[in-house]
């Protein structure tokens, strides 16, 4: 069976899943309630900056795409970026921050950004297909961290791929977590160089690694080129594709808590969010367990920060329009256990 095969039946299968859990889930009740609802959002990115809390999310619109194995689908064409001043407070949507006419290299879908400050400048990262349908990376800046965002001319060079976040070290250093692999279109730089016949991994082969990359002073580049990030096991072993209920998918996320560092991503068809802790922001991060159980909808992504001194996961589901690609986001508080290993977030009870 090839992969294609394997992965339609794998969608029937949690399609019939789904249907399956949505039954259970009317019996369910969310944990928490979505954030907005006049648009729909989608994979927030949350930053406190000046004191507030911003988050930079997808905005999930219907564009009448079909459906189709690559999520064409999510054909998302601006960013509106949302501020609080609290987890429970008033949110406002500071409006179209960055629209997909004004990035000059861009062809179509615009898909979860993450945004950092560095100087009085913030800087907003987006990952969009380009004119020949290939994910990279941008960069756009402001002066505000709600935009207006002006986007730079070229994407970040030898960026690939989607989901960018940017971690700020304590040592004043900035990292770039990247990749997705399917429709985020990973597996096509396998050899290092694109090729667009790129083949996903089998089951019993070494699952695809996400990446990392110092950013350069000027926060338009990588310092570097992007390094593979290692996740094992407690044995000190990398995952095969077939521990697919934990290896790397998507949407990565990095926190430093007491010191560690927590890498943690989506394990996309299997619907966890998981992490992994290190010593070093390049990894190896040794797999722990499940921040996020599967939510409503097919996607999983996620954002962790600290407000005040609590701990907050950000988050989406499909409560409002029960459809996969028009999602909306929400927040809960995250608890860690006294040894630093984090209490699973379960979004309905
Ligand atoms: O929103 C489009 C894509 O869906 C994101 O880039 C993935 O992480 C998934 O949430």
């Amino acid at each position: 069976m090839n992969c294609f095969t394997q992965k339609k039946l794998a969608i029937i299968a949690l399609s019939l899943l789904g249907t399956v859990t949505g039954l259970a889930q009317t019996r369910k009740q969310p944990v928490s309630q979505p954030l907005v609802s006049h648009i729909y959002t989608a994979d927030p990115s949350a930053h406190v900056f000046n004191g507030k809390i911003y988050i930079y999310p997808s905005h999930d619109i219907e564009s009448g795409v079909k459906q189709d194995d690559n999520g064409s689908h999510f054909d998302m064409k601006d960013y509106h970026i949302f501020s609080m001043d609290s987890p429970t407070g008033k949110v406002t949507d500071h409006g179209v921050a960055l629209d997909i006419k004004d990035i000059p290299w861009a062809g179509r879908q615009l898909w979860a950004p993450d945004a950092a400050y560095k100087n009085g400048t913030y800087y907003l990262y987006f990952p969009v297909k380009d004119k020949q349908d290939i994910f990279k990376i941008g960069v756009a800046t402001s002066k505000r961290p709600e935009g207006p965002f002006k986007a730079e001319k070229t994407p970040i060079e030898s960026s690939f791929s989607i989901d960018p976040s940017v971690f700020k070290d304590t040592d004043g250093n900035y990292y770039m977590y990247f990749g997705g692999i399917w429709g985020g279109q990973l597996q096509r730089w396998s050899s290092g160089s694109y090729d667009a016949n790129g083949k996903l991994r089998t089951a019993n082969e070494d699952a695809f690694l996400p990446k990392v990359a110092k950013m350069s002073s000027n926060m338009l580049s990588f310092a570097e080129t992007p390094k593979d990030i290692k996740i094992i096991d407690e044995y000190g072993k990398t995952f095969l594709e077939s521990n697919n209920d934990k290896r790397f998918f998507e949407a990565a996320w990095m926190h430093k808590y007491n010191g560690k560092y927590y890498f943690s991503y989506s394990t996309g068809d299997t619907h966890n969010i998981c992490y992994a802790i290190g010593t070093s922001p390049y990894g190896p991060f040794t797999y722990k367990g499940v921040v996020l159980s599967p939510v409503q909808g097919w996607t999983n992504h996620h954002s962790i920060v600290e407000f005040k001194g609590k701990w907050y996961l950000f988050y989406h589901d499909v409560q409002l329009s029960g459809q996969t690609h028009l999602r909306n986001i929400k927040v809960a508080e995250l608890q860690y256990n006294p040894d630093g290993t984090i209490i699973t977030v379960h979004a309905y009870k």
